[in-house]
């Protein structure tokens, strides 16, 4: 057990109950010293995980405040060391002072995600789900929650560790065989692995396919918002937003560049592309803008086409569309619905087609409810999804090593040149879960953390 550390653990803001947590070794000694139960017996004897009532004191024993204090004894606890958690009233004054009172009783400052950094040190947490911790805090819709959450409980650990053992068996009976031939040990053939390889390798490639999902969980869906100059798409962008974001002005081409927003729509993040009106123009910043607009297309989960209701559709409005239908996921939005009907949803090939009035908010609703159903809780996010770049790049080279472990045992290669792939994809995999990560990578994965997890 290492030294014990201490810190707030609700953040820094007044709130019903503000938890301070201390783990290491000795600190339920050190907690007795500043907290006194009401009931006769001292802390070291209550039981794990049950909530005592006392007083909290500073140094000269004057109260600071009547909390709960949880002790839970090693490794039964959160970081696997004993731990105390104070359930203090959620004044920062308050979890200022008491955090004080810690420290002078020895604790040290904690650093940011050192409880979970010793979790992880510990053994109580791979790096899957260490990340997954993380990301469950910082999750801001259910679908990211619910897969850090699954995360958390070990699925992608429980998805991963198979193929690592498969791997495991093989490389450890190689060097069985070369390192021990004296022995009564089943002779080594590399072919006999072969299916075995070529299951792994599907596992991994099917894991690496949800990334594309996982990296929406994780930033939202990307979604350009195109149209011709003044059909109203910085108008939407800031209905959207609830509140003016971009400048809005009767006339053509006021936005030049593309604006960014993130935003909630239903259960939906979105990243809102606002672009400049796509259309032919002489102006050269708007041009570029334009050649933007086009990249912003190609590179969006989501187009939002949006034209002028209260007008008829024109050949710029028509060249627009066609770029959008080469997207999988395109919706049109008949804008300005407050002017007049010029435009019928029937005009508009594509497959939704909403009118909106961005002036007033009409059909806001409905876009929101169409964008959950592409987007939202459609496929489960139970943990299987992966969101973590950092994971997906080693699960990639992981599987590229297999890939070469099996065209090299296709080509007849020798034993060891096909177990240095093999030993490859271990080492990527082992970064995952962090068997094999480098000290520098898991002080950085721990820096994303706050104080106080
Ligand atoms: N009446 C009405 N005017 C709108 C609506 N949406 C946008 N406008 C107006 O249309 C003009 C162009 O809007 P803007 O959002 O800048 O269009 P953009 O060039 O496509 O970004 C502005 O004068 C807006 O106030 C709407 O729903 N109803
Ligand atoms: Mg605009």
């Amino acid at each position: 057990m290492l030294h014990p550390i201490a810190a707030v653990s609700t953040g820094n803001q007044i709130s019903a109950i503000g938890i301070l947590r201390m783990t290491g070794e000795g600190c339920i000694q050190l907690a007795e010293a500043v907290f006194t139960p009401h009931a006769t017996a001292p802390l070291s004897q209550a039981p794990d995980r049950k909530l005592i009532l006392g007083c909290l004191r500073d140094r000269q024993g004057r109260v600071i405040d009547q909390c709960m204090a949880v002790v839970s004894r090693a490794p039964h606890s959160y970081t696997g060391e004993d731990t105390v958690e104070f359930h203090c009233h959620g004044s920062p004054a308050v979890l200022a002072a008491a955090l004080e009172s810690l420290y002078l009783a020895g604790a040290k400052p904690a650093q940011r995600g050192e409880f979970t950094k010793r979790a992880f040190l510990n053994g109580k947490l791979d790096l899957t789900q260490a990340e997954a911790v993380i990301d469950l805090i910082e999750a801001d819709t259910a679908d990211a929650a619910a897969n850090a959450a699954g995360q958390v409980g070990g699925v992608l650990k429980k998805k991963l560790a198979p193929v690592y053992n498969d791997l495991t068996n093989l490389c450890s009976h190689f060097h069985a065989v070369l390192d021990y031939p004296d022995e009564d040990i089943e002779d080594f053939g590399l072919e006999n692995y072969s299916g075995t390889l070529r299951q792994d390798a599907k596992a991994l490639y099917a894991l690496l396919q949800t990334y594309s999902q996982g990296r929406i969980l994780r930033q939202g869906v990307t979604a350009a918002i195109v149209g011709r100059p003044n059909v109203g798409k910085s108008s939407l962008l800031n209905a959207l937003a609830g509140y003016d974001r971009v400048i809005v002005t009767d006339i053509p081409g006021t936005t030049r560049d593309t604006v960014e927003e993130s935003i909630l729509l239903g259960n939906t993040r979105l990243r809102l592309i606002d672009t400049a009106g796509i259309r032919d123009t002489a102006d050269l910043v708007e041009a570029m803008g334009v050649r933007r607009s086009r990249e912003a297309v190609e590179q969006a989960d989501l187009v939002l086409f949006v034209c002028d209701g209260s007008q008829p559709l024109t050949q710029e409005d028509q060249d627009i569309i066609e770029l959008c239908l080469e997207k999988e996921n395109a919706i049109a939005l008949i804008n300005k619905s407050d002017l007049g009907e010029a435009v019928a949803p029937g005009d508009l090939p594509f497959t939704t087609v909403i009118t909106i009035c961005a002036k007033t908010g009409e059909g806001l609703d409905q876009l929101s409810e169409v964008v959950d159903t592409l987007f939202a809780g459609q496929s489960p996010c139970d943990g299987s999804i992966l969101t973590n770049p950092r994971q997906f790049d080693a699960c990639r080279r992981a599987y590229e090593s297999l890939l070469h472990a099996l065209q090299g045992l296709k080509l007849g290669f020798t034993p060891d040149a096909v177990l240095t792939d093999v030993e490859q994809a271990m080492a990527a995999m082992g970064e995952v879960t962090g068997a094999t990560v480098r000290e520098d990578i898991t002080a950085r994965i721990f820096q994303r953390f706050c104080v106080g997890k």
